[in-house]
């Protein structure tokens, strides 16, 4: 079971870093389908901060690889504050995007309050990407493709050093889960670095159980383990409320399970729920399915187990 009950939620309604408009809405597509409620159902005592606040999206193409830097810098400096002073004050953040760009603000948060207090951190992520783009490896400039690069020491200065130690994690802390789309460039950079990644034919090959045992493998009671959640990791078939759908990933079921796994652990101490876009989806389903995986996460099971 989860060990932390005591949630705050923060609202990040920014698309600043993403190829399409909407996740801005996600915050407030998640309060909708009744994210408190539900876990206060779980006893989980749950607090909601309400939305940071942040420069408007101009809306304008790449300089030099990255779409919208100094924009997406504020936005993860106001992250990273909010997350840091959950996690001090011994709440358990959970970040509602906005776009996955984000993910760098509340996972350095994460690795300096590891840091403060002796923990392990373990980063899940749980994408249909890898996240490792560069600005020189990214077809697109939108740095929504890049926030694990940039938590591993590689990218802009201003956005690498938000968590005042650079890098803020190292890459052989991350498990990445249900991949299906790396870019051309940016596969030979997750080699390279070593990146653990489970891709969707692990998956397809090893089944979710064994996928997840193996991501969950080192964790030990001195463990903050961190989950990343881009809804995108999710079929789209269940899940088409964001901006970058792939085919091909995990089934109802098998995301379950994956949550499931995570919170037999009791260790995850913190997580963002990434990418949902309101604006592509159907009457608000994708929220309705992503709010189901959360009260996995959060220990909900048809019978009792142990
Ligand atoms: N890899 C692509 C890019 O860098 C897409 C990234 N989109 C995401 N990532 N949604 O999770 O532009
Ligand atoms: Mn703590
Ligand atoms: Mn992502
Ligand atoms: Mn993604």
């Amino acid at each position: 079971m989860t060990q932390l009950r005591n949630v705050s939620l923060i609202g990040a309604p920014t698309d600043i870093g993403a190829g399409a408009r909407g996740a801005s809405m996600g915050p407030e597509a998640m309060r909708v389908a009744g994210l408190a409620e539900a876990l206060r159902a779980r006893g989980v005592d749950v607090v909601d901060r309400g939305n940071l606040s942040g420069p408007a999206n101009p809306w304008l193409p790449p300089v030099e690889g990255y779409r919208h830097l100094s924009e997406v810098v504020a936005w993860n400096q106001a992250v990273h504050e909010a997350v840091y002073a959950e996690l001090k004050t011994g709440r358990m953040p959970m970040l509602l995007g906005g776009d996955h760009c984000l993910g760098l603000g509340s996972i350095s948060a994460v690795a300096r309050h590891c840091r403060d207090t002796g923990k392990k951190l373990r980063v899940l992520w749980l994408d249909a990407h890898a996240d490792f783009n560069t600005s020189v490896l990214t077809p697109s400039g939108n740095i929504h493709g890049m926030p694990v690069a940039c938590l591993c020491g590689f990218g802009p200065q201003e956005l690498i050093e938000i968590g005042g130690q650079v890098p803020a994690i190292q890459a052989k802390w991350v498990r990445q889960i249900g991949i299906r789309s790396v870019d051309e460039g940016e596969r030979r950079f997750v080699h390279e670095q070593d990146l653990e990644v489970f891709d969707m034919r692990f998956i397809d090959e090893m089944g979710m159980r064994h996928t997840m045992e193996l991501a969950l493998a080192t964790l030990d009671d001195h463990t903050h383990l961190h989950v990343s959640f881009d809804v995108d990791f999710l079929d789209p078939v269940m899940a088409p409320g964001v901006g970058t759908t792939v085919p091909g990933g995990p089934t109802y079921r098998e995301a379950h399970l994956c949550m499931e796994m995570i919170a037999d652990t009791g260790r995850m101490a913190s997580m963002d729920l990434m990418e949902l876009n309101p604006a592509l989806d159907e009457k608000n389903r994708t929220a309705l399915v992503a709010l189901d995986l959360i009260e996995s996460l959060f220990g909900k099971s048809t019978l009792m187990r142990k």
